[in-house]
C-alpha cells in the first residue's frame, strides 16, 4: 500500500509547490467582489475555499476530479461487470486525480480491511449512549473518542516538522474510513437488533461488509450501498459537513475531531438529515391523508400545506444546484432497474412529479429541483433499510471519503488556520447606506 501513498505525494507535492507559488506571487490579485446579499444569505457562491475532491456546477451537478456521476458508473472498477463502482475506486480518484486500475481498487479494500479494527472503549462509549440519542449522536461521540487513536496528535506531541503532517494525516484517514463500517454497523444492530452484532468479513469490500455487518447480504443491498457510498462522498467544499471537516482541521485538530465536526453539521436537517426529513414527511403525509398511494392532487395540496405551515419541502432545493440532482436520477435509474411495485418508491417519483412546478410557483425557492435525499430513503426502505432515524449516518460514513482526502491535501498544501472576518449588522448597514444608525 505504500505504493499508493508514494503515488499521492508524488503528484501532491507537486500541487503544493504551485499553491505556495500562486499565494506569492498572485496574492495581491483580486478575484472577486462580494456584494451585501452574499454575505447575508450564508456566504453564498463566495470563491474563498480549495477543494480539489470535487467540482459542484449548478446547471450541471457534481464532478469527482472531472468526472460526472454517469462517467464513474462507467469508469471506475466494479466486481462484476453489471454491479456499481466499488467507493474506493473514487476514494483512489480523489485522493490521486486518475481512475485506478483494478488491482489499485483491491488493495485499497484489502488495506482498509486490516485498519478496520476498532478499539474496545469506542464500543464502550457506544454501549454506553442512551438509546434515545439519535444514532448521528451515537455516530460522532464514537468518531471522537477513537481520537486516543491519532498518529498525527502523537506526531505533533513528539515534535514532528510541519512538512511530515500529511503523512500522519494520511494514516488517520486511512485508518479512519477504515473503521467507519463497523461503528456505523455496531450503532445499527445495538439500537435496531437488541445489540447482537455481526463480525466484519475481512473478504468482503468497504461498502460489502457494511451491509454484511448491518444484517444485510443479499448481492442487491451490497450494490445498493456501493452506489450510495459513491454518491454520498464529496459535494466539494462548501457544504456544512465538508466546509466544518476543513475549518476544525485547519486548527491542526487530528482527522477524529475534525471529521466529528463535519458530521455534526451532516445532522441537521437542512443538510444530511433531509434524508430522516424526507420519509417522515411522507410518512406523515400517508398518515395524514389515510392512503399509502395518494394521488397527485393529493400529493399537491400537501405539499401546500407544508409550505403554509413555513416548514421546507425536505429533499428539494439546493444552496448551488438548479437542476434535478444528478444523485437523484442515478438512484432513480437504480429503482428503475430493480424495484417493481414498492409504494414509497412509487411516492417518491409522484412527489417529483408534483412538487417543482408548485416550489417554483413560490417565486422564492431558488431551485425547486430534487436533490440527493429525496430518492435515498425510499430505496433503503424497500431493502428493508427501514429506520430511517439512522440514514444519516450512512451518509457520513460515504461523506468521509470526499473530506477526509481533502484534509489530507490540506496539509500537504500546508494550508494555515481559517479566520474570515467578522463584523456587526451595524458594519454592513454603514456599507450599504452610509450610516449605522438604528442597530
Ligand atoms: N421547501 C420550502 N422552502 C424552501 C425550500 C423547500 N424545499 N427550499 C428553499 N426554501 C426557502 C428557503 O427556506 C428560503 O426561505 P426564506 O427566504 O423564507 O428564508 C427561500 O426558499 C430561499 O432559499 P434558497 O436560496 O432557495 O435555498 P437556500 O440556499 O437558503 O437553502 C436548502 C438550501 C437545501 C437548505 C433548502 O433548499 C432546503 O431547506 N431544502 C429542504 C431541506 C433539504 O432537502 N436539505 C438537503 C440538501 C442536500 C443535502 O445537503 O443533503
Amino acid at each position: 500500500m505504500e505504493y499508493i501513498k508514494n503515488r499521492f505525494y508524488q503528484k501532491a507535492i507537486k500541487c503544493s509547490a504551485e499553491y505556495q507559488r500562486i499565494r506569492k506571487e498572485h496574492g495581491e490579485k483580486v478575484i472577486a467582489q462580494v456584494n451585501i446579499d452574499q454575505v447575508l444569505s450564508g456566504q453564498k457562491g463566495i470563491p474563498v475555499l480549495i477543494t480539489d475532491t470535487s467540482n459542484l456546477d449548478a446547471n450541471e451537478g457534481i464532478r469527482f476530479r472531472g468526472y460526472s456521476l454517469p462517467e464513474l458508473r462507467e469508469k471506475l472498477p466494479k466486481l462484476t461487470p453489471e454491479g456499481e463502482p466499488l467507493p474506493e475506486g473514487l476514494f483512489y480518484l480523489m485522493l490521486i486525480g486518475e481512475i485506478p486500475e483494478r488491482d489499485d481498487v483491491m488493495n485499497i479494500s484489502r488495506d482498509w480491511s486490516t485498519r478496520s479494527h476498532v478499539p474496545q472503549h469506542v464500543f464502550d462509549v457506544i454501549d454506553v449512549m442512551p438509546k434515545i440519542a439519535r444514532p448521528m449522536t451515537i455516530f460522532s461521540a464514537a468518531i471522537l473518542a477513537m481520537a486516543t487513536e491519532s498518529v498525527f496528535q502523537k506526531a505533533y506531541r513528539a515534535g514532528v516538522h510541519k512538512k511530515f503532517y500529511w503523512d500522519f494525516m494520511y494514516e488517520d484517514v486511512m485508518n479512519l474510513i477504515a473503521r467507519l463500517p463497523r461503528i456505523a454497523a455496531y450503532i445499527y444492530r445495538r439500537l435496531y437488533h437488541n445489540g447482537h452484532h455481526i463480525d466484519p468479513n475481512p473478504s468482503l469490500d468497504w461498502a460489502g461488509n457494511l451491509a454484511y455487518m448491518m444484517g444485510f447480504d443479499s448481492l442487491e443491498v451490497k450494490r445498493l450501498l456501493r452506489l450510495y457510498m459513491v454518491i454520498h462522498a464529496d459535494h466539494e467544499g462548501g457544504n456544512v459537513s465538508a466546509h466544518a471537516t476543513h475549518l476544525v482541521g485547519s486548527a491542526l485538530s487530528n482527522a477524529y475531531y475534525a471529521f466529528s465536526a463535519g458530521m455534526n453539521g451532516l445532522a441537521g436537517p437542512l443538510h444530511g438529515f433531509a434524508n430522516h426529513e424526507v420519509i417522515n414527511w411522507m410518512f406523515e403525509m400517508t398518515e395524514n391523508l389515510c392512503t399509502e398511494e395518494p394521488t397527485d392532487a393529493q400529493i399537491a395540496d400537501y405539499i401546500e400545506k407544508t409550505l403554509r405551515e413555513g416548514r421546507v419541502v425536505p429533499g428539494y432545493g439546493h444552496a448551488v444546484l438548479r437542476i434535478t440532482d444528478p444523485r437523484f436520477t442515478v438512484q432513480q435509474q437504480f429503482a428503475e432497474r430493480y424495484v417493481k411495485n414498492d409504494k414509497l418508491v412509487n411516492l417518491a417519483n409522484a412527489i417529483y412529479r408534483v412538487a417543482p412546478p408548485i416550489l417554483e410557483a413560490t417565486g422564492k425557492i431558488k431551485n425547486p429541483w430534487p436533490n440527493v435525499d429525496a430518492f435515498s430513503g425510499s430505496l433503503l426502505h424497500h431493502y428493508g433499510i427501514t429506520e430511517y432515524n439512522f440514514y444519516t449516518v450512512l451518509f457520513g460514513v460515504s461523506r468521509a471519503l470526499g473530506v477526509l482526502t481533502q484534509l489530507i491535501l490540506d496539509r500537504v498544501y500546508g494550508m494555515p488556520i481559517e479566520r474570515p472576518s467578522s463584523h456587526p449588522l451595524s458594519w454592513y448597514k454603514k456599507q450599504a447606506e452610509g450610516s449605522s444608525e438604528g442597530c
